[in-house]
């Protein structure tokens, strides 16, 4: 299955999440930073109405207020932006394992998706239109077989954009060099001046051009730039555990708590992909916030749904109180760590 990583990046997102709290500012130039009397500040975001009048991150707000003294400003407000960034990222998670990398954007695996949508934009609109359900905000999306490459396809079209990149040369070649991220505002000039202004230039470079060029990070530029990259989502070292866990609107008895499980479980065994596990834990919050964690430990590994299902249902059977569920959580850990090919419960039963 080849490797396919989508970016996400939430358009203007601190104005956005502005525009959803407050939606009478919808329609006018939005800037969140600072104040126009704040002498010293600067504009964190404008949403798209403002950048009509040339305004962007990072510009001090006294500039700002020159070129748009109509614009609304605010002070930013980071607890409403991490809320909204929690629900975005556990969308995120239903689709593959995820990368954040800010408050706005992350990667996401969908290798596993590919043949399970009819094709990548049908995924990408899934994302899209996910996202839009659970917070009513707006987002772009890449998707390409590198993570360098999905990036900038996310920040092609945006807002709102789509762009799956089947030919990823031919993508990136008429491209600035400065849309590569790690190819910074510093060195754009002075690549310039060595007649590099688009991916296509680097592209065109011999090994030994490249080498001189670039020095230690040639090699990883001359493949993006010749579309061969295909660097996925970074590790974060030898995960302990997974567990996803979700909270009910309104507290639910034993039974309708079972279809939780199943759902969780399936979300579970999709992020794992595959690697085996031996213990399985649930986590039961009750309505009066009384929480308890139930853990099972195998003595074979097992790596699929059906068999963590099993688990999480004969635990969950185990738990005898009456009282209404408010959370229900399923962990699984104990990973199998060996480069060796496991055998697994499933491969003597099948
Ligand atoms: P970005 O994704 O870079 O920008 P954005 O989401 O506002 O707009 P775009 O549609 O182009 O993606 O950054 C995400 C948030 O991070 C942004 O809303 C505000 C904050 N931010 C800063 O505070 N300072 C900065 O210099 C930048 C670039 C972003
Ligand atoms: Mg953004």
């Amino acid at each position: 299955m080849p490797q396919t990583i989508a970016h996400v990046d939430m358009d203007c997102f601190f104005a956005a999440c502005e525009e959803k709290k407050d939606p009478s500012l919808k329609g006018k130039p939005v800037i969140v930073g600072s104040l126009p009397t704040d002498k010293r500040g600067i504009v964190s975001t404008a949403n798209y109405e403002a950048r009509t009048f040339g305004l962007h991150s990072a510009m001090p707000i006294s500039r700002a207020f020159k070129q748009c003294p109509k614009g609304v400003y605010l002070r930013p407000s980071f607890g409403l932006y991490k809320k909204e960034s929690q629900i975005i990222m556990q969308v995120l998670s239903s689709f593959g394992e995820i990368e954040q990398v800010s408050i706005d954007e992350a990667y996401v695996d969908i290798s596993a998706l590919v043949n399970k949508y009819q094709s990548l934009k049908e995924v990408a609109i899934a994302i899209k239109k996910e996202i839009l359900k659970e917070t009513g905000l707006s987002c772009s999306v890449g998707i390409a077989q590198s993570r360098y490459i999905a990036k900038i396809a996310s920040d092609y079209k945006k807002p709102g954009g789509i762009i799956i990149v089947k030919k990823p040369r031919e993508f990136l070649e008429k491209l600035s060099i400065s849309k590569i991220s790690g190819i910074g505002k510093k060195s754009v000039p002075h690549l310039h001046k060595k007649g590099m202004k688009t991916i296509g230039d680097i592209a065109a470079l011999t090994k030994e051009q490249a080498m001189s060029t670039f020095g230690s990070y040639w090699e990883k530029l001359h493949a993006i730039a010749r579309g061969e990259d295909t660097t996925g989502l970074r590790e974060h070292g030898p995960r302990k555990s997974i567990s996803k866990e979700t909270t009910f609107q309104d507290d639910v008895d034993k039974e309708e708590c079972t279809k939780s499980i199943e759902r969780l479980c399936r979300i579970l065994s999709k992020y794992n992909k595959g690697t085996p596990y031996r213990t399985v834990s649930l986590k039961v919050r009750f309505s009066d916030f009384s929480t308890i964690t139930r853990a099972k430990s195998l003595a074979y590994y097992c790596n699929n749904y059906e068999d963590l299902l099993q688990i999480a249902l004969d635990i969950f059977s185990g738990i005898s109180s009456k009282k209404k569920i408010r959370l229900i959580g399923v962990r699984m850990s104990n990973f199998y760590r060996s480069e060796e090919k496991q055998m697994t419960l499933r491969s003597f039963t099948d």
